[in-house]
């Protein structure tokens, strides 16, 4: 049989690119298959090389929340763009979008733009360590913050995917400070700082987890990791890159109203383009250079396409009702995918927070890297293909995210719907 034409486009890419991606869960191994190669995006639809539609849950993994070449956003870039690509010189819109951030989390009294998820993680890491003169850092297992040395230590997202707890090349001396707790046991932290809280810099948490599929925090988790770093004298950074925007204008830490001490964004805020942030307590910021001693830079930071990109999308966002229409969204999404997976005897766990949820294939609770890990990934990517031939993408892997956006139409959702009852149904008959 002739080769498609995302077929051919794959063996070319892995004649140049490592592995013909450029992040690992594209590639597909996850769910088996090949990956689709990506023409356009057009409102909530992805279209591949060969013409095939599909409603897009991907969404470039969360910062596509208002849907593909969305008009005010194509419209934004593109002034910017006559203006130029880049000063490497300060420019108001990056006040603009950073004033916008302040407004919506007012945790965030100052912050340093940067080009990824992974630079504010990183750089948010080494201001905690600087600022509280410590070296500790608690992450808890199947949490991911970006490939940070430090931090990929039982990661989730990729690494959790490939069963690599951690990456080589990491050396041990360089996670010799990083504690793993698992997430929602709160008596397992409360134990963990007890000993080891006078050393321990930060706290990093995603406040709901989008990286082991998505677990959303249990009630009281949150507010004790805030008591038990305000006992430790331990900063909280709420790594709400795959959160901020998405679960609220307010992000988790307004959904939830635990108060962190820095954040770091990245995703929505950028639109689609290369943006990352971090941000928190004047006092802490201010040690960042070149007000303080903490170095860190970046050639591309606050770009202004991107920073027209993000200013854009963060403009449709604020509208009203966007996030009760978001919520809604997600709910439909969520009740309408465990009625078919009932109706179809298929053992599932559906959770959603705001515009982000997943479905697990779990006969038990998901409330962590561990009960995540027993889902039947071979079951997912059976759903994972049987939804991507009726025209519905999904992330291709078990321990992702599915995300819901501004473009998605009732129509949208309905034919999604269509898509998730006959392939449980062929799941089940299976
Ligand atoms: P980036 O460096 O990929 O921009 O952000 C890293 C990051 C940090 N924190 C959280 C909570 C994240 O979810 C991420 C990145 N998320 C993954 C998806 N789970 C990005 C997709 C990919 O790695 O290709």
């Amino acid at each position: 049989m002739a080769l498609t034409r995302s077929q051919r486009a794959f063996e070319a890419a892995r004649g140049v690119i490592a592995g013909g991606v450029n992040s690992p869960v594209r590639a597909f191994k996850a769910v088996g298959g090949q990956p689709v190669f990506i023409a356009r995006g057009q409102g909530p639809c992805v279209i591949d090389l060969d013409g095939n539609r599909y409603i897009d849950y991907v969404a470039s993994w969360g910062p596509l929340i208002l849907g593909h070449a969305h008009p005010a956003v194509v419209e934004a870039v593109s002034r910017a763009l006559r203006d130029g690509t880049s000063f490497g010189a300060p420019t108001e819109r990056e006040t603009h979008v950073a004033a916008r951030i302040r407004e919506a989390m007012p945790s965030i009294e100052r912050l340093r733009f940067v080009n990824s998820g992974t630079e504010a993680t990183l750089s948010a890491i080494r201001l905690a360590r600087a600022f509280t003169g410590r070296d500790r850092i608690v992450k808890f297992a199947g949490c991911y913050h970006g490939h940070v040395d430090a931090l990929l230590v039982q990661a989730g997202s990729g690494a959790m995917t490939f069963g690599r707890p951690s990456s080589p090349g990491v050396p041990a001396s360089v996670t010799a400070d990083t504690l793993v707790a698992r997430y929602n046991d709160v008596p397992g932290i409360e134990a963990l700082m007890a000993e080891h809280g006078r050393r321990v810099a930060a706290v990093i948490v995603e406040p709901v987890a989008g990286n082991m599929g998505v677990v959303p925090p249990e009630a009281g988790f949150l507010p004790a990791l805030r008591r038990l770093c305000d006992e430790a004298g331990s900063l909280l950074v709420f790594d709400e890159v795959m959160t901020g925007f998405r679960v609220g204008w307010g992000g988790a830490q307004g959904r939830y109203g635990v108060r962190p001490d820095l954040t770091t964004l990245g995703k929505v805020i950028g639109g689609g383009m290369p943006v990352g942030a971090y941000g928190g307590r004047r006092e802490i910021m201010e040690q960042v250079s070149p007000d303080g001693p903490v170095y860190q830079a970046g050639t591309l930071s606050g770009n202004p396409l991107a920073m027209a990109c993000g200013l854009a999308t963060l403009e449709v966002l604020s509208a009203p009702g966007a996030y009760e229409r978001l919520e809604a969204s997600g709910r439909r999404l969520a009740e309408g995918l465990r009625e078919a997976a009932s109706r179809h005897g298929v053992a599932s766990q559906v959770h959603q927070a705001g515009s982000m949820l997943c479905a697990f294939f779990a006969e038990g609770p998901v409330r962590d890297d561990v009960t995540a890990s027993a889902s039947d990934t071979a079951r997912y990517g059976r759903y994972f293909q049987g939804m991507l031939r009726r025209g519905v993408y999904l992330a291709p892997s078990q321990f992702e995210a599915m995300f819901v956006g501004t473009a998605h139409e009732d129509e949208d959702i309905a034919a999604t719907l269509v898509a998730a009852d006959e392939s449980l149904k062929e799941l089940s008959a299976a």
